[in-house]
């Protein structure tokens, strides 16, 4: 939860004494202690931008969320009644020690920094956003993955009560669901999604639970996320189930090889839709470029 604690002069003047009485001094430094107050202050240093971020306004209401709509401007408000609490996602499989976390767990053992990311949609636009969570790679190794886990099934959560896109959409093959190697899951750049631009995820951006994969097509990141399953073969994903021709299971970004129905040499920068090239791992080749190494992936 965001807690915000009013300065002096935000506080109208019949509520000052009050208020400054009721928030003594133990109780401010409690409060400052919670990642969701400074966002700014654990932010990590080492992902840097090359483009201005993406304004909040256009990031939360210009989404991809094909459980609730294939409009990426209704998202928004068709998601306002889904309820992302409680909530929590189980790690099984392959590992020595499953187990299920709630999203309050993952919030406070976790050691949430904020990160500044592009985002690259395989129908080209993009945006660049403040993300606050923590490495996948955390979560991985406190479940003890066994040698015969090789790859990770990730599956979103399945509420067609709350998500009219899969009581509307009957020919996709729900819930959601997504994959990665081992590897991949644990580099470094793959991370949990707990928030955004310093404040709880919104439904529409995949509350309470989402991945970002920046070197990715965003339909790698999957959303809502409910359970992780270490596997040994290669999983099966929602969108190469839906359109084997068009989406694979590696998806990573790359200018050079077009969709089969455009191409993927130029991207579009949400909200205004600027136009700039496409970079190869969307720009983050020295992070992952050596788990491809001598494969056409
Ligand atoms: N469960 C689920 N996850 C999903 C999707 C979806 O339809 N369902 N869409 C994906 C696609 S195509 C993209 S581009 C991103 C969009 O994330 P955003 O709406 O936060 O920008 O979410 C991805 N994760
Ligand atoms: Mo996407």
């Amino acid at each position: 939860m965001l807690i915000r604690i009013p300065r002096g002069w935000q506080i109208p003047e019949r509520q000052a004494t009050a208020e400054s009485a009721y928030l003594n001094r133990r109780q401010i430094l409690a409060a400052m202690a919670l990642p969701s107050i400074l966002p700014a202050a654990n932010r990590n240093p080492q992902f840097t931008l090359d483009r201005p971020l993406t304004e909040e306004w256009a990031a939360t209401s210009y989404n991809n969320y094909y459980e609730f709509s294939t409009n990426k401007q209704e998202i928004r408000s068709l998601a306002k009644g889904f309820k992302p609490r409680p909530w929590t996602v189980e790690i099984a499989g392959a590992c020595a020690k499953p187990q299920v976390w709630s999203i309050e767990d993952l919030e406070t053992k976790m050691p949430i920094e904020e990160r500044l990311y592009r985002h690259r949609c395989v129908e080209a636009w993009a945006m660049a956003v403040p993300w606050m969570g923590f490495p996948l790679s955390e979560l991985i190794r406190r479940a003890e993955p066994q040698a015969g886990a090789k790859y990770v099934r990730f599956i979103s959560v399945n509420r067609p009560e709350e998500m009219p896109g899969i009581r509307y959409s009957g020919n996709y093959p729900w819930p959601y669901y997504e994959g990665l190697r081992l590897d991949e899951a644990m580099n470094p750049l793959a991370f949990l999604v707990t928030g955004i631009y310093g404040k709880p995820l919104p439904n529409q951006n995949g509350a309470p639970l989402r991945l970002a994969l920046p070197w990715k097509y965003g339909f790698k990141s999957i959303k809502a996320i409910v359970r992780i399953e270490l596997v040994s073969q290669q999983p099966e994903t929602f969108w190469n189930k839906a359109v084997p021709t068009e989406y694979g299971f590696f998806a990573n970004v790359n200018p050079k090889k077009p969709h089969p129905r455009w191409s993927q040499a130029v991207e579009q920068l949400i909200p205004n839709m600027e136009r700039v090239a496409t970079q190869p791992y969307n720009g983050y080749e020295k992070w992952v470029a050596a788990m491809y190494k001598g494969s056409e992936i």
